[in-house]
């Protein structure tokens, strides 16, 4: 092996003598003044056998978040605020607004009467709700009135507002790929000129159009997304249950369906992949993990989600975050329904998703 490839293995560097190190160095000096570096000194960390975990694996237990989602409210209105949302960042990776590698999430909060208003970005976004009832969210020229556990889109680049008609605080988690259009630098918004954009469909109009089984004849869309917008938990929830009775579950990931394009079987979003699981009282998983870094709430049940030596007590609505490549089981003590949304879709259009059992 020749000096120049020896050093491509981390402890070579030290091997070389102090002579042919120091003839390195000023040449790296040299060529640093043409904005040139040495791969060779880098390439083990550009191009590691694996993935290094990114931020950290937590839980934001909801009984203690939920006071200062509410407590946001005494603060600001939706209006001021544009979107009232307490920003769930992953305690690694502090300052970014990320809570994971390429995702987001918040908790956003909406009061009776009041009217989060209309805008569009290249980001999109999904909602899951959480509490409460009477808010609902316009998107695209269609209202649907939210109740928890659903499922919401917000695809792309289309005006969205949110509003609320019923009584009492209500509560969803956000999760959009903010950090995944910034990499690309993609990211534009736009203001409605009203507070609440045109209403063009009558509520429930997608739905049943595109989620009851039945599709229009000769229908084609040219969007990334499911046209269909709100997956209501009622439904979600009968299939969960209905499949156990059925057969057994993945030994690894417990009854685990995903949000699915009627149009064309796949994912309902273009960046993030969105599932749901069921797992029954006193069953557990084996470990799994998969490259993708995911985010789970807790719609049903308790149980418990362990990440490495950490244990994640769970109950209705706390959040946990798991970096992608690191391994996790789950415990239901009930009935245990999580959702989850993760980049897996992204990564798997680009050919990099992997998943390892055991
Ligand atoms: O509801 O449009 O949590 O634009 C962050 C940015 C929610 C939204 C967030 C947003 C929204």
């Amino acid at each position: 092996m020749n000096a120049a490839t020896s050093t491509a293995n981390p402890t070579a560097a030290a091997a070389a003598s102090g002579a042919v190190q120091r003839e390195r160095e000023a040449f790296y000096g040299r060529a640093d003044t043409q904005h040139l570096a040495p791969l060779w000194t880098r390439l083990r960390s550009l191009v590691p056998e694996a993935p290094t975990p990114v931020g950290v694996a937590h839980r934001w237990a909801y009984a203690d978040v939920r006071p200062y989602v509410l407590e946001s409210a005494a603060h600001i209105s939706a209006r001021e605020a544009e979107r009232r949302v307490m920003i769930l960042e992953n305690p690694g990776l502090k300052g970014s607004s990320q809570i994971t590698n390429s995702l987001y999430a918040g908790l956003q909060l909406i009061m009776p009467g009041e009217v989060a208003p209309a805008h569009r970005h290249t980001q999109s976004a999904l909602r899951f709700i959480v509490e409460g009832s009477g808010a609902y969210t316009a998107v695209d020229g269609e209202k649907t009135t939210m109740q928890p556990g659903d499922f919401v889109i917000t695809p792309s680049w289309t005006f969205h507002h949110h509003g609320h008609e019923g009584s009492g605080p209500m509560v969803w988690l956000d999760g959009l790929d903010i950090p995944l259009v910034g990499f690309f630098n993609a990211t534009f918004r736009e203001d409605h000129p009203r507070d609440e954009a045109e209403l063009t469909r009558p509520e429930g109009d997608a739905l049943a159009r595109y989620g009851s089984g039945l599709l229009p004849v000769g229908y084609r869309s040219a969007s990334l997304n499911s046209p269909v917008f709100n997956y209501p938990y009622a439904r979600t929830r009968e299939a969960l249950h209905a499949l156990t009775r059925a057969g057994a579950p993945d030994p690894h990931l417990g009854h685990l369906m995903r949000y699915v394009n009627p149009l064309d079987g796949g994912w309902a979003m273009p960046t993030m992949a969105t599932t749901i699981r069921l797992l029954s009282a006193g069953s557990a998983t084996l470990p799994y993990r998969s490259s993708d870094s995911a985010i789970f709430i807790v719609v049903e049940g308790r149980g418990e989600m362990r990440v490495g030596e950490q244990r994640f007590a769970l109950t209705p609505h706390d959040v946990v975050v798991v970096p992608g490549w690191m391994a996790y089981t789950l415990h239901a003590a009930d009935d245990l329904v999580l959702f989850s949304y993760s980049d897996r879709v992204a990564q798997e259009k680009l050919g990099f998703f992997r998943e390892q059992r055991g």
